[in-house]
């Protein structure tokens, strides 16, 4: 059973080489269902993501043979425990191509990446009059923090806007780069819109004036290669359960001089070097960011889903994956009533689009009575949906498991709302 999951060294990538997608939802035991007597069509990737056997199997791992709290037992038990836990951090290292294996915090998700940073980086350095930047794309979980941290601080939220292709405007982001300014924060990729956003360009801004760039990565890291370093940004969230991982567990990337100069997040085990009523001094990184018991099994199974996808290659499943976003782009404007939302020249495997005359909910019930499984709603970005005018969409979202079959049932499918409600 000791697989050798973490000894998997990645295939070479090649975009050319095409993806054996029959061959990779083998690997996904949940796709193989029928749903209302349908083979599943699971396109609500950006929502979560499926999990592929190697996940499964280190999770079960775990918990039948290695299950024990890690960094503090001298038994072994604790100690294959904490070196699978220690091996997944160095995956999510290697995942985002960060220097150092201190810079990676095991966080919950996005939502609590970008918190820690607000409240961590946020409480230290933000006073009032100062100014933080987001766009008018961003998902509530990189917009509520932000205004938390500004109404105790008496600091003000900036808003980049966005054209009507959901794309942001540059020029004015720039004007908003004022001397207040003491972050920016942006989405790498919107989950509403699938717009990819220029953040080379926007931390080049920023950096130009001093200022530090956190980019919410929740939608790119399961959909291209991201590479920090390159980028150059100084904190980069993503979630573990849209990268084919489990629930709960995440990262954040923080530049190590950045996360050293940073109070603690939570107070509590592990985070601590000494604690007295007089004085309690703080662990080094990256474990003064991880207070209280990880969730070890979920490090253990974001590292597997990293193994997987890596084995894969970014690279190639970025390629496949705008091979079927392209598809999709055509089959659904092919459908007369149906209007994207989020047109960008830049996207990431998102089909937002509102159908004339029916709500996005009656459309995701139909759907579903199809076997397609589609969210419908606000997407938890509402200045999203109030900037293009409408209620709610409905979003199919692509994973490199998604099939050119699986669009054309959506398609199918929308054809048939259309009979429902025309
Ligand atoms: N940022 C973006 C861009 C997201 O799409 C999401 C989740 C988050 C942050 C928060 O991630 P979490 O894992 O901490 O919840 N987006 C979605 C979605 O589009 N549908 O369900 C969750």
């Amino acid at each position: 059973m000791h697989a050798t999951i973490h000894e998997m060294t990645p295939a070479p990538t090649s975009p050319d080489v095409a993806l054996d997608v029959q061959r990779i939802r083998a690997d996904f035991p949940i796709l193989r269902q029928q749903v209302h007597g349908k083979p599943l069509a699971y396109l609500d990737n950006a929502a979560t993501s499926q999990k592929p056997q190697p996940v499964l199997d280190a999770l079960l791992r775990f918990y039948t043979e290695d299950c024990s709290n890690i960094h503090r037992g001298v038994h072994q038990l604790s100690e294959r425990a904490t070196a699978a836990y220690e091996r997944s951090r160095g995956k999510v290292r290697r995942f985002l191509n960060a220097a150092e294996g201190r810079e990676i915090i095991f966080v919950r998700g996005t939502t609590e990446g970008v918190n820690l940073v607000a409240y961590a980086f946020g409480r230290q350095r933000v006073t009032a009059g100062d100014e933080i930047l987001i766009t008018a794309m961003e998902h509530h979980s990189n917009i509520v923090p932000w205004q938390i941290l500004c109404e105790e601080k008496g600091a003000r939220l900036l808003v980049a806007p966005i054209n009507d292709a959901g794309e942001l405007r540059l020029e004015e982001f720039e004007k908003l780069l004022r001397p207040r300014v003491k972050l920016v924060s942006v989405t790498h990729v919107s989950n509403a819109l699938g717009t990819v956003n220029p953040v080379e360009e926007i931390i080049r801004m920023s950096h130009a004036r001093g200022i530090p760039v956190l980019l919410d990565g929740a939608q790119a890291a399961p959909h291209m290669k991201v590479d920090v370093r390159e980028l150059d940004c100084d904190f980069y969230a993503f979630s573990g359960h849209k990268v084919f991982g489990p629930t709960g567990i995440g990262a954040l990337y923080g530049k190590a001089a950045l996360l050293d100069a940073m109070p603690p997040f939570q107070g509590g085990g592990d985070m601590i070097r000494s604690v007295t009523f007089e004085k309690t001094t703080y662990n080094s990184l990256p474990y003064k960011f991880e207070g209280g018991t990880p969730h070890i099994a979920g490090a253990i199974g974001l590292g597997a889903a990293i193994d997987y996808v890596m084995g894969i290659g970014m690279d190639r499943i970025a390629a496949y994956e705008r091979s079927l976003l392209e598809y999709g782009t055509q089959a659904l404007e092919n459908i007369s009533g149906v209007r994207l939302i989020g047109t960008a020249k830049e996207k990431a495997g998102v089909l937002s689009f509102v159908l004339e005359g029916v709500h996005p909910h009656d459309v995701g019930t139909v759907l579903d009575q199809e076997g397609i499984a589609v969210r419908t709603g606000h997407h938890c970005a509402q200045p999203v949906m109030e900037r293009f005018g409408i209620p709610a969409t409905t979003r199919a979202s692509l994973a490199f498991y998604n099939t050119h079959e699986e669009v054309d049932t959506l398609a199918a499918g929308i054809q048939k709302v259309k009979e429902l409600f025309g």
